[in-house]
């Protein structure tokens, strides 16, 4: 008897313990622990009702219950129960009288084709709370929202509130390959399980889905980048068809990227020439093919002419023909070509910032209207810090998707704790000038700028097989932050962070504001312990993990770090002004003039735009050396700050993500470290200055740090 007592105490807590393992994500729904907001909500919520028979709305009937049981700590069953006496009525005028005769109380004119409306309204002697949408899948998010409300603890008394999405496509881009390797993934294997489709289905495959819908993600591409044309063959396809089919009822359209010269490797022609007539049937009976199969496909994805990726320019054809061709193929059926802009080429002398800019801006109003191009938010790639691209703004005649690095290649990989929103808001709220003061990349991207109707923000995933999805507990902010600002990019990375930190650990609020003030300033202190002031790509080669400033070895010149620091005896940085590349041409005036002139470029952006000397007196009255040592040290001596914080949080939530945190963040401070002294004692060699007075000196040599290999690193794809 005892054993069976002890047993089962050993099981309750195992269970427990593996509850917090990360993977409900941020959807956990745990009960609500104040006892009095518990009684208040339960007596506002009674016998939820989700009108309608779609796929989406037994989706949402099931969320609806699912989380409300959850929540509350006692069954809700959707549609079951006395209509007449339901508190919590959901669904679109097509489907309810009710709905439809309050549909301008509720603002629906207002919500378009996805958003809802949340409203608190007395309706035949009773006050009810109502979850309308002009369509299914504007009812299930706002289940997802009203759902949140209730994970964070907000008042749903009086509920009035209206929200539409800001873009159109609200994408998460997979670098998955076909082998279930993931270029730049570091949070396991991919989760489509290939070998196994379509037969099997993961279940994950619908928490997924579940976890997209929740944040308003709405698109993805399931493949790499650098594409494996497979992938579009039949036995592939089907496998693309079981996930759509999953994905459909979340409101997720299945995009693939295209290998562009499909035709030839897996079609039997002897070239892809976009201008060839059996090259062009072949991609329009391709496409035909796929929307036989899946009728709501969205359309391809492609990298061509870019790090040795087939393209239009194999036969002597510009970015706009190749693009055009395939939009031509899945234009009959809605679909669309998201056209990457990240192009440079090692014959090409230039700049790299610059290449990108000089290819695409002659093309603009050249793609045909079903083509987007998807432009990284800077100009090199995906650094911790960049300012924007120059190409938002330039290209008023072309659709502009923003393309964000989720998975943080060169961002402490699923290792550091960083939280992005800061960075994506910062370049969200950067302005172009394009069109006057205030023409904000958001406008770019949000079409509101240049009037158009396709618009888009894709992030790419860091999602892998990992049981909590994205390797580091806090690396899900990242990809919950991506669908909210794709969803409305005027909220702030605050909101988004509490929010996040609210449903995914707990509403304590010491906890929520240590942490999340932790979270805020993680984005800042990565940028001093790797790349302060301006500096990028000095990053070790192929992994992208860990410093190597020194390696200017390789082929392309554009792939050494030396290329970018261009530390000499005279100083560091990257001369892009009038007198240097002149890359800062490409920006309009007003950002032109702020960057091009040393007194005026903030220090956050010095180095990416001059070539300073190491003695030159800052704003602050230190020299450029000091400013990085003490940047440097800083950055390092700020995680032990994070580290110190995060103790204090033990026992307030589960000891299972705590201790993950914790040793997650003693592996960041060595790194930090590593960092600072690998970059600082190679630099030392140029500046031959010490360090300031005060600053422990680094206990390896830079030939330690040179000689350090990490031969089976993730991410490789
Ligand atoms: C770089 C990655 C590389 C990607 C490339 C891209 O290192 O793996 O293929 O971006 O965006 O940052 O195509």
């Amino acid at each position: 008897m005892k054993r069976v007592l002890l047993t089962s105490i050993l099981l309750l807590v195992l269970s427990t313990l593996q509850a917090e393992d990360g993977y409900r994500l941020w959807l956990r729904y745990d009960k609500i622990s104040n006892t009095a907001l518990l009684n208040k909500y339960r007596t506002a919520i009674k016998f939820p009702f989700v009108v309608g028979e779609s796929e989406t709305i037994k989706v949402a009937q099931h969320e609806l219950s699912m989380g409300l049981s959850s929540l509350l700590g006692t069954t809700y069953q959707s549609n079951t129960g006395s209509i007449a006496a339901s508190s919590l009525w959901c669904g679109t005028p097509d489907q309810s009288s009710e709905i439809d005769n309050l549909s301008s109380v509720l603002q629906l004119s207002k919500v378009g084709d996805e958003g809802y409306a949340i409203a608190s309204i007395a309706n035949n002697g009773k006050k009810r709370i109502f979850i309308a949408a002009n369509t299914d899948i504007g009812v299930l998010y706002g289940i997802f929202h009203f759902l949140r409300l209730l994970q964070t603890n907000q008042p749903i008394e009086n509920l009035k509130l209206v929200s539409a999405p800001k873009l159109k496509l609200r994408m998460l881009n997979h670098w998955d390959n076909l082998n279930r390797t993931v270029e730049r993934g570091y949070a396991g294997f991919s989760i489509w399980d290939w070998h196994r489709l379509p037969g099997y289905i993961d279940p994950r495959y619908i928490d997924y889905a579940r976890a997209n819908a929740s944040i308003g993600i709405n698109a993805v591409s399931l493949t790499n980048v650098n594409a494996n044309a497979t992938v579009l063959t039949r036995s592939y396809l089907e496998k693309v068809k079981t996930l759509a089919d999953i994905f459909r009822p979340y409101g997720i359209k299945v995009f693939l990227t295209a290998r562009f010269s499909a035709p030839a490797e897996i079609g039997g022609l002897k070239t892809a020439d976009p201008l060839n007539d059996s090259v062009q049937n072949w991609w329009a009976e391709k496409a035909r093919e796929i929307y036989s199969l899946i009728p709501d496909f969205g359309g391809f994805l492609v990298k061509a002419n870019s790090e040795g990726q087939p393209g239009p320019q194999n036969y002597g054809r510009n970015h706009a023909e190749g693009a055009n061709m395939m939009a031509r193929a899945v234009d009959p059926f809605k679909g669309i070509i998201i056209w990457r802009a990240f192009v440079y080429s090692n014959e090409n002398p230039e700049d790299r910032h610059k290449q990108a800019y000089n290819e695409f801006v002659p093309l603009d109003g050249k793609f045909d209207k079903n083509v987007m191009v998807q432009v990284k938010n800077g100009a090199i790639d995906f650094m911790p810090r960049e300012p924007f691209h120059p190409l938002f703004g330039a290209m008023p005649r072309t659709p502009l998707m923003m393309e964000f690095q989720v998975t943080q290649e060169y961002l402490g990989q699923a290792t550091h704790l960083v939280y992005l929103a800061p960075l994506f808001k910062e370049v969200l709220e950067s302005d172009t000038y394009s069109k006057g003061k205030g023409s904000l990349v958001a406008r770019v991207i949000d079409g509101s700028l240049d009037s158009h109707t396709l618009n888009g923000m894709a992030g790419v995933a860091n999602i892998g097989n990992d049981i909590n999805w994205c390797g580091h507990p806090f690396a899900q902010a990242n990809w919950y932050a991506l669908g909210r600002l794709s969803w409305d990019h005027s909220l702030s990375s605050e909101q988004i962070a509490d929010d996040w930190l609210r449903m995914s650990f707990t509403n304590d609020a010491s906890f929520i504001n240590t942490i999340k003030s932790v979270m805020l300033k993680s984005r800042e202190i990565m940028v001093n312990y790797m790349n302060p002031i301006g500096l990028h790509h000095i990053m070790g080669t192929g992994h992208h993990y860990g410093p190597a400033p020194w390696v200017s070895n390789l082929n392309r010149p554009e792939w050494n770090p030396v290329y970018y620091h261009k530390a000499d005896s005279v100083g560091i940085g990257f001369n892009r002004t009038s007198t240097g590349s002149n890359a800062i041409a490409q920006y309009f005036p007003e950002a032109q003039k702020l960057w091009n002139d040393i007194n005026t470029c903030e220090e956050k952006n010095l180095l990416w735009f001059h070539h300073v000397p190491w003695n030159y007196i800052l704003k602050n009255k230190r020299t450029v050396w000091d400013e990085l040592c003490y940047r440097y040290y800083n950055g390092s001596e700020q995680v032990n700050w994070i580290i110190k914080e995060w103790l204090r949080q033990r026992g307030k939530i589960d000891d299972q993500r705590f201790e993950q945190v914790r040793m997650l963040l003693h592996i960041q401070a060595e790194e930090a470290i590593w960092w600072r002294d690998a970059c600082l004692l190679y630099f030392q060699t140029f500046s031959k200055m010490p360090l300031p007075p005060g600053y422990e000196q680094p206990n390896k040599t830079l030939d330690y740090y040179k000689k350090l290999r990490f031969p089976f690193a993730p991410g490789g794809g």
